[in-house]
């Protein structure tokens, strides 16, 4: 067991540790809550600097680029930046660990800052894309380099359109086949975390639910209450960080 991981002692029902430690098919959804504990803002964060006057929601469309693309583009690189100076943390470090034990682990995220990738989850899919990436928005392609001439946003050396991040902004599609293979795992599996997402982001938030219908066992964890917290069958009150790796510990106690 990983020493990050060597958890505070968290009580559990014998039902859900019992569950875990049984699972074959394991479904996970997380969003901003768990990379709250690395030090990202999540969206429910009051916005500081520059953006202390708007909303995520209003600063994550395409409108909102077309309208003020050098705001947008510089929100971006700002949480670049952020990310690039933040680590995975025990929460993501447990999900690593709970992919080492299980046959079947999908983890499905909303976050785009890719954590997950960097605490050595395996295989992740990313609904809302990813803020390390850039592709171009005219051609709606990828773009890996080009020309600090200043411009802001830059400009694609392709076609010369403008630069934009390789994320899913409100009112876009999803990646292609990205959601059909995460509601299949919501679908096919024993037990769905549900992982610090306030779930009212569509439609990944139709996952959870997706997974009650299906009979699996749905955990959320989260400090707050949300919309599945009086259905999930385990609603664990608290952090990622504390619960997760208390979990994984309770469910495989050896190395
Ligand atoms: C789409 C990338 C088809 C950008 C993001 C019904 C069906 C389909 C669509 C809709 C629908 N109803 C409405 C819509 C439209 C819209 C939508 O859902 N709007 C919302 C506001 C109602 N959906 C879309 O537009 C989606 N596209 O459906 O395409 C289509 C196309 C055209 C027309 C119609 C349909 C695209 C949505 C993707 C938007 N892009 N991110 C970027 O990052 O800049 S979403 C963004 O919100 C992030 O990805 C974020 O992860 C996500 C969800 O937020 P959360 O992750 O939940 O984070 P949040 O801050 O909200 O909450 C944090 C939670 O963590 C809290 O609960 C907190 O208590 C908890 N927490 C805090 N600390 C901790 C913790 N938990 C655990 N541990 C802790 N320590």
């Amino acid at each position: 067991m990983n020493a990050s991981l060597s958890p505070a002692a968290v009580e559990f029902p014998d039902r859900l540790v019992s569950a875990l430690r049984n699972a074959r098919r394991i479904a996970v959804l997380t969003g901003a809550g768990i990379s709250a504990e690395s030090g990202v803002p999540t969206f429910r964060d009051a916005q500081t600097g520059l953006w202390a006057n708007f909303k995520p929601e209003d600063l994550a469309t395409p409108e909102a680029f077309r309208r003020n693309p050098k705001m947008v583009w510089e929100w971006y690189e700002w949480r670049r930046q952020r990310v690039r100076t933040v680590s995975p943390n025990p929460g993501h470090l447990a999900l690593v660990e709970m992919e080492r034990r299980v046959p079947a682990f999908t983890l499905v995220t909303q976050n785009v800052d890719g954590l997950h990738q960097r605490a050595g989850s395996r295989h992740v899919l990313e609904l809302h894309g990813n803020i390390t990436r850039t592709k171009c928005f005219e051609e709606d392609a990828a773009v890996e380099s080009w020309p600090e001439d200043g411009e802001v946003p830059p400009r694609c050396p392709r076609c010369g359109g403008m630069l934009r991040p390789d994320v899913v902004w409100f009112g876009e599609m999803l990646p292609e086949g990205a959601y059909a293979a995460a509601e299949a795992a919501a679908e096919a599996c024993d037990v769905f975390f549900c992982v610090g997402t306030a779930t009212v982001v569509y439609p990944a938030a139709a996952l959870p639910f997706a997974a009650l219908r299906a009979g699996a066992t749905v955990v959320e964890v989260n400090p707050s209450e949300t919309q599945l917290s009086d259905q999930a069958t385990h609603s664990l009150r608290g952090r990622a960080g504390e619960h997760l790796p208390a979990l994984v510990k309770a469910a495989w106690p050896e190395p």
